[in-house]
């Protein structure tokens, strides 16, 4: 089933989101759900808040060396923490709930992640590159934060200034 997705500047975006603690069928059905919806809306990633549930829940399917999402590559990320992030850089991001906005966004290049799985079982990740900034941008879903709100000021100016033309555009 697809889900509608919320976009910006939608209240529920801002909620911080809650640990998952049962890891039975109704989240195997809402995640496989999640999953039909990313691929249909061309996203790489998306995080549960963005479909109005506020679960620490996210599902990441970053494309492979030809550009391919190959099912196999889909990784469903439960409960996450983020442990010995180093390094940094930069990487010009999008997001399902901001659509047709992009910017250049700096944050960490390495982390190992710790997270459940669908069935609860603890497991651990080294992440680089782009999969590492996914990961950073999906988890400030779970904060109730997006990616514009670590533009610098001037920045977000210009773009609430771009979003309010484009909102006027569409009606
Ligand atoms: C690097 C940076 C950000 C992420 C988070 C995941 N972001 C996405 O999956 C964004 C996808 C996206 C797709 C769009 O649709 C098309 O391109 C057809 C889109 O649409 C428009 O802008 C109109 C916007 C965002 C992961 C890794
Ligand atoms: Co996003």
């Amino acid at each position: 089933m697809l889900l509608p997705i919320i976009t910006y500047p939608n209240k529920l975006l801002k909620q911080v989101s809650s640990d998952v603690a049962l890891f039975d069928t109704q989240l195997h059905a809402f995640l496989d759900d999640m999953y039909a919806t990313m691929i249909e809306s061309n996203g790489i990633g998306l995080a549960a808040i963005q479909v109005a549930m506020p679960i620490r829940a996210l599902i990441l399917c970053i494309p492979d060396e030809e550009g391919n999402q190959e099912s196999t590559n889909i990784l469903e990320i439960i409960n996450p923490i983020i442990q010995n992030p180093r390094g940094r850089m930069t990487y010009q991001e999008g997001c399902l709930s901001v659509p047709g906005f992009y910017e250049d966004i700096e944050r960490y290049e390495f982390l190992t992640l710790r997270y459940h799985n669908r069935h609860g079982v603890v497991c651990t990740l080294h992440a680089d590159d782009l999969l590492s900034i996914a990961i950073q941008h999906e988890m400030d879903h779970l904060e109730g934060k997006l990616f514009i709100d670590r533009l610098s000021y001037s920045r977000r100016k210009k773009f609430e200034k771009e979003h309010k033309k484009a909102l006027k555009e569409k009606k």
